[in-house]
């Protein structure tokens, strides 16, 4: 099977409090007409070559975002973005929609102000407060089951809620190891095994769509913040930053629990001790979460793509 890859693919590094995002500039593939989920479903049945090559090692590596900017479905957006990982695509992506922004900004193709910006899971709002500073309006944030018990083989039982954010997300209840990065290992074991008996016990977010992020908690360590977390994405790499749809799915939780009013700051750490700050809007009854960080630009490059290199369409070890 062919898989044409153009030999040069410009990208923009930059990272979200830790997280790293790659923006793809110039030589992203066509996804064709329609609104930004038949756009996603282009580029996985036609494309995913391009999405391994550009994030996967030797270019890439586990922990990498990649962003995928296309044309915007819906009106009035800057942009349409698809985020894509080291095994897949992701809904929305909060570190990767501030890393968008502040690259965007970069290029000189927005100023400080309010950008829409189009995505697989609806269109988010995105204001550039400086020159790195982002608040991201992401899209209606909810819980959808409380207090789940699932038995982990190894573990025991876990209890965890059910909660969208941009992603499905599962929010353990239970005390983690601290979340330092000298556990990773640890935390990183934990929540896996967490994310396969969910899968095996049939415990998923609408519509069965699988959960495969795992959100961990425990005390904060920051100054200001009101909880700290560790969140496995998908390719079991785990989020450096404090992840925007984890943040999300908490803010959306932490309000049906009564813990959080309308417009209350959270403010969330994550497992490199840098932070998001998170407020919560209601609008005609839906939780839509506001998220706050910044993002730095780490580098302009350009991927190249010798039709000799056995490694060109990436791989993971
Ligand atoms: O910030 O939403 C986020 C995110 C999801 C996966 C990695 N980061």
């Amino acid at each position: 099977m062919m898989h044409p890859l153009p030999p040069r693919v410009s990208v923009i590094d930059s990272h979200t409090g830790g997280e790293p995002t790659r923006v793809v500039v110039v030589g992203g593939p066509d996804l064709g007409p329609g609104d930004l989920a038949a756009r996603l479903r282009a580029f996985r049945e036609k494309h995913d070559h391009f999405r391994s090559a550009v994030v996967n090692e030797p270019r890439g590596s586990d922990v990498l975002v990649g962003a995928l900017l296309c044309e915007p479905g819906a009106p009035d957006c800057v942009a349409g973005a698809i985020f894509f990982n080291n095994v897949g695509y992701l809904g929305m992506c909060g570190h990767g929609t501030i890393g968008v922004v502040v690259t965007l900004a970069h290029l000189g193709l927005v100023g400080p102000g309010t950008h829409r910006l189009d995505t697989p899971v609806g269109v988010v709002e995105a204001t550039l407060e400086g020159q790195n500073l982002v608040t991201v309006r992401n899209v209606p944030s909810y819980r959808t089951r409380a207090g789940v018990r699932v038995e982990v083989e190894g573990i025991g039982p876990i209890t965890g809620d059910v909660a969208w954010g941009g992603n499905w997300f599962f929010l353990v209840h239970d005390p983690a190891p601290e979340i330092a990065p000298a556990n990773a290992e640890r935390l990183t074991d934990l929540a896996w095994r967490i994310r396969q008996a969910l899968a095996a016990q049939g415990i998923t977010g609408d519509d069965g769509h699988e959960i495969d992020h795992v959100e961990l908690f425990g005390p904060p360590t920051a100054p200001g913040a009101h909880g700290k977390n560790f969140v496995l994405c998908p390719g079991k790499a785990y989020d450096r930053s404090p992840c925007g749809t984890g943040t999300s799915a908490k803010v959306a939780c932490l309000m049906a629990d009564g813990k959080l009013r309308e417009g209350q700051r959270w403010r969330q750490e994550g497992i490199l001790g840098s932070t998001f700050d998170a407020f919560a809007t209601l609008e005609g009854g839906k939780i839509v979460p506001l998220i706050q960080g910044s993002a730095f630009v780490t580098s302009e490059a350009t991927l190249i793509f010798d039709e000799d290199d056995p490694l060109r369409l990436g791989a993971r070890p």
